[in-house]
């Protein structure tokens, strides 16, 4: 038998528990091998801290992604996170085409906004270029925010009504992705969910969390990679977005009474909990 490869591509912030440095311990943990390509490297992420540095690494992508063509160097799932660039945003689409086996997934998570606001240094065009990668994936995993700006629909962070968000999976999927794994629905005050919904037998599924009201940085970036580990070992999708939701909760837990963390998540202390999960 030989074991699953995931390719991710996103940033480096080098502090700040985000991208890459939870994509690799998190996918890792998950038994699975993870390669990584780094977008950027910054000091820090950009959600609270100032002064940090940027190094763009748009340029070094493609000689990476032709060494591995060269090498015949092939991955079973492209799981793309923060991107720093529309020009890497078509690189995603390249690296697909040249080193994704045929019958490998694109898993796309936006990470280009949060709480109703976009990231520093993203805007509406991007925004628009990232809708239409969502459009050639196999699971697209937006949380509210992004989802809204994404389909020009209004932003209702909370108290949903079925109403609402049944149409922004209707155009969620109709920006063409097979899998929708919605984040953030909200219907009861305690509980948050994820809505899973499959465009091509239309079928729609819930798993909801106890909700533990307090905004924590990173971790949609902790669900995608727990999500895309629990995938790549086997887990159909709903299970996958179930156990991802469960991490997350978690790693919440295991943070929410060190008001000094507000920069992440402690996602190390969570970790044993999904290696048991996936055992099992
Ligand atoms: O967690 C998403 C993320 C990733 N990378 C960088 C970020 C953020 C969110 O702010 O700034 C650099």
């Amino acid at each position: 038998m030989t074991d699953k490869r995931v390719l991710t591509i996103q940033d480096i912030s080098c502090m700040g528990q985000c991208s890459l440095t939870v994509a690799l311990p998190i996918i890792s943990a998950c038994g699975v091998e993870t390669i990584i390509l780094p977008s950027a490297v910054l000091s820090t992420h950009t959600g609270g801290f100032t002064g940090y540095t940027f190094r763009d690494l748009t340029e070094d992508i493609p000689g990476i992604m032709n060494h591995w063509k060269s090498e015949n160097i092939r991955f079973d799932c492209l799981y793309t996170g923060y991107l720093g660039s529309i020009t890497q945003i078509d690189y995603v689409t390249e690296l697909k085409k040249e080193v994704i086996r045929e019958d490998g997934l694109l898993i796309v998570d936006p990470a280009m906004a949060d709480f109703g606001s976009l990231y520093y240094g993203f805007d509406q065009n991007f925004v628009e270029h990232m809708a239409r990668l969502c459009g050639t994936a196999d699971v697209i995993l937006p949380n509210m925010t992004e989802a809204a700006f994404m389909t020009g629909s209004e932003l209702m962070l909370e108290n949903h009504t079925e109403e609402y968000i049944l149409d922004l999976i209707e155009k969620l999927s109709a920006l063409g992705a097979r899998k929708v794994v919605l984040k953030g629905i909200s219907y009861e005050p305690d509980k948050i969910g994820v809505a899973v919904y499959d465009s091509t037998t239309k079928a729609l599924q819930y798993y909801f969390t106890e909700k533990i009201s307090k905004g924590s940085h990173g971790t949609g970036d902790c669900y995608a990679a727990a999500f895309t580990g629990a995938l790549m070992q086997g887990r159909d999708t709903l299970e996958a977005a179930k156990i991802a939701a469960d991490f997350v909760v978690e790693c919440i837990k295991k943070t929410v009474d060190d008001d000094s963390h507000w920069y992440g998540v402690k996602f190390e202390k969570a970790l044993p909990m999904l290696v048991q999960e996936l055992n099992k």
